[in-house]
């Protein structure tokens, strides 16, 4: 029946709240479901008397989470073209600043520390612009740190404080304490708990990992996640493509292990690879489906090699 069809529709929804549905068949009951109240009707094989059940909750519309993903299964880099002139005396950085999917170059100079950034414009970077300034005191990472799409720029100094710039899209907006991380910790951005919003993770030097996650205008006190052998590099990076990011590191033979994040703690961790030490090693989505991949980098012959994830 229409009716039940309007009436599911109806359910739980307050804009709906005091209509009364009547059909046109004689009424023979009422029942009041959420803010609806409900006439059944005779009308339809039965006649009436019982209430449609309550509407099933809606499957949630597939949210598309980051930037766009497309799969090369096999390809190589390009011959290296011009994208811009940048001056030695600025620093260069990667990130996604102004939130359109394409990272961005971003540069600190020393003596001023001046900041500026040239937008990627997909096939170049774009003639820089000032983005504000940065103490020398503290370090510089970029992250999206309140979840807004956009890569915010986070330092900490000597004394442990954790500065945050947030991005408005055109500039980094004056800096605000979010943390006090103590020296103890190596210090890291990314989300480990898939919630959009990067998170603090470092390790002391007897392997702990401690976490602190970001709630969008701070990061929470640190708990600990995993213990993690100082024989074993330690980055992050999200190589199984489900939004969390996992433990990578190798150690001096070559073993890379990969400790999954599984949001609340890293998974213990298990042999992904082995990669010769002749190769420096770092993470990255070579082939554009959400996995991050090793590429590597052989300095005596210059040769680089990617090791795609296979995670299923
Ligand atoms: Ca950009
Ligand atoms: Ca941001
Ligand atoms: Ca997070
Ligand atoms: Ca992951």
């Amino acid at each position: 029946m229409q009716i039940d069809a309007i009436a599911n529709e109806c359910y739980g929804n307050p804009e709906c709240a005091d209509q009364v549905w009547i059909s046109n068949n004689a009424l023979s009951s009422s029942t009041v479901y959420g803010n609806v109240e409900w006439v059944s009707s005779s009308g339809g094989s039965g006649g009436g008397g019982s209430p449609p059940p309550p509407a099933p909750e809606p499957e949630p519309e597939p949210e598309l989470q980051g930037c766009p993903r497309q799969t090369i299964s096999s390809g190589y880099f390009a011959n290296s073209t011009g994208w811009s002139v940048w001056s030695g005396q600025y620093s260069r950085d990667f990130a996604d600043v102004n939130g359109d999917c394409r990272d961005d170059l971003v540069g600190w100079n020393s003596s001023t520390g001046d900041i500026q950034v040239g937008l990627s414009g997909g096939s170049y970077f774009g003639t820089s612009t000032g983005w504000g300034l940065w103490s020398g005191q503290y370090s510089r990472n970029f992250a999206d740190v309140n979840g807004d799409g956009k890569a915010d720029i986070i330092g900490r100094n000597s004394l442990g404080n954790v500065q945050v710039g947030l991005s408005t899209g055109s500039y980094f907006a004056n800096s605000t304490s979010w943390s006090s991380w103590g020296s103890v910790y190596s210090m890291a951005l990314a989300d480990v708990n898939g919630d959009g919003r990067a998170d603090l993770v470092g390790r002391d030097s007897s392997g702990n990992v401690q976490v602190g996650l970001s709630t969008g205008s701070s990061f929470a006190a640190s708990t600990s996640w995993s213990s993690w052998g100082s024989v074993y590099s330690m980055a992050l990076a999200d190589v199984n493509a489900d939004g969390l990011a996992d433990l990578v590191g190798r150690n001096s033979s070559g073993d890379v292990q990969v400790g999954l994040s599984a949001a609340t703690y890293f998974r213990p961790s298990v042999g992904w690879s082995l990669w010769g030490s002749a190769y420096s090693l770092q993470f990255a989505d070579g082939n554009g489906d959400g996995r991050d991949d090793i590429v590597g980098w052989n300095s005596s012959t210059g040769g680089v090699q990617l090791g795609l994830s296979t995670s299923r």
